[in-house]
């Protein structure tokens, strides 16, 4: 993928994953769509999480929120990582306290029992969310159209733990105890996720984002074991002539290199490793995206607009998409999203080309 080659209709989002030079960097939050937005709240109250999910009217409605409130340059299709399993044969629960499953994997039984679904029959929803945003986002051709799924990893610890976890003991149980019972369900999993995320490139995604949030917690050998082979696996079989792939890992800090030999076209800084010291050790043949602290949303507007012009500044104009280091938190102040958008559209680097 060359610029000379571009599409000049390319979304600014599309552009800077290519390291195009841009008259400014593009602009999107993880997990924008949510809890922080009135908006999203008044939705929820008449209907619940995984209800919504598999309504494409009113998940639309939700993606498009964050759009119509800040005009971001990508929109992120509303969904979960936790929608695949479930198409997998797993019970899922989105309670108050998180998501859990209420019948976790235990043993190689279990996770043989799991299937492989066709996306189209058993996530349809999720295809037809992405061809009516499309549809929506016609009148906005600069806007991205971005899927994405949870890496097996992560997956596999929800899967595992039966929820969120502190301490992995269940999921770190079965790396050491039965290895080869967890590559097995890594390896299910890697199929169900490359079908998922090329029926979503299918039905219009213009990038897609592999979310690792627990990829961190693995040394450098183990991830090495246990996440790297996915990830490529994953990647390389994915239709991504035109579709660029995103890789987020949280905590990545010493695992960036590995990141690297994923081979994504985007490397997702989590907040811990500085934009320009991710540059280093990386190389300049990814795009980076990244990395302001969630929590820095919290501050004032003055505490918070230099934080923003600094990482604008370090971003730069090529290869450098503006966004959180991780998902943006339920009581972020609507009107400090206003600003940091605001703050990196205004921020052209360089003229315009004529
Ligand atoms: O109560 C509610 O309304 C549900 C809250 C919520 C929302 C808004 C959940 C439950 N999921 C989502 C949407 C979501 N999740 C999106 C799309 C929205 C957007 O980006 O605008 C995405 C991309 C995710 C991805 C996701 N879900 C991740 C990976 C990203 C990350 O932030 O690390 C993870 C780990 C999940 C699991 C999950 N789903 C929901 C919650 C509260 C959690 C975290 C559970 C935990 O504590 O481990």
């Amino acid at each position: 993928m060359t610029s000379q080659n571009a599409a000049p209709s390319a979304p600014r989002l599309i552009k800077a994953c290519r390291q195009e030079i841009l008259d400014r960097p593009p602009v999107w939050l993880m997990r924008q769509a949510g809890r922080y937005m009135p908006e999203y709240r008044a939705i929820r109250q008449k209907m619940g999480f995984l209800e919504l999910c598999k309504t494409p009217d009113v998940a639309v409605e939700v993606t498009m929120q964050p759009i119509n409130a800040f005009e971001m340059d990508a929109a992120i299709i509303f969904s979960d990582i936790l929608i695949p399993p479930e198409a997998m044969g797993m019970e899922v629960v989105f309670g108050d306290g998180g998501p859990h499953f209420p019948n976790p994997l235990q043993t190689a039984a279990d996770v043989d029992r799991l299937i492989i679904p066709d996306p189209l029959e058993k996530t349809g929803f999720v295809m037809e969310i992405i061809r009516r945003m499309r549809q929506e986002l016609a009148s906005r051709p600069d806007t991205a159209l971005v899927g994405f799924a949870g890496s097996p990893w992560t997956l596999a610890s929800y899967m595992i733990e039966g929820g969120g976890s502190k301490h992995f003991a269940k999921l770190k149980g079965m790396m050491y105890d039965a290895p080869d019972v967890l590559h097995r369900l890594l390896g299910k999993l890697a199929e169900t996720i490359t079908l998922y995320l090329n029926a979503q490139i299918e039905a219009g995604a213009q990038a897609v984002q592999l979310f690792d949030t627990w990829g961190g917690i693995l040394s450098e050998a183990e991830y090495r074991r246990f996440i790297l082979p996915y990830h490529q696996q994953i990647i390389r079989n994915l239709k991504r002539d035109e579709t660029p792939v995103i890789l987020y890992v949280n905590n990545s800090r010493g695992l960036l290199p590995l990141m690297a030999e994923a081979g994504p076209d985007v490397i997702s800084v989590d907040p811990l490793t500085s934009i320009s010291d991710a540059r280093q050790i990386v190389g300049h043949r990814f795009a980076l995206q990244g990395n302001l602290d969630s929590t820095a949303l919290f501050s004032s507007p003055q505490v918070l607009k230099p934080m923003v012009q600094a990482l604008i500044a370090e971003g730069g104009n090529q290869g450098y998409i503006f966004n959180l280091g991780h998902g943006i938190l339920p009581p972020t102040p609507v009107e400090n999203v206003r600003l940091l958008v605001d703050l990196v559209k205004e921020s052209a680097l360089t003229p315009a080309h004529p």
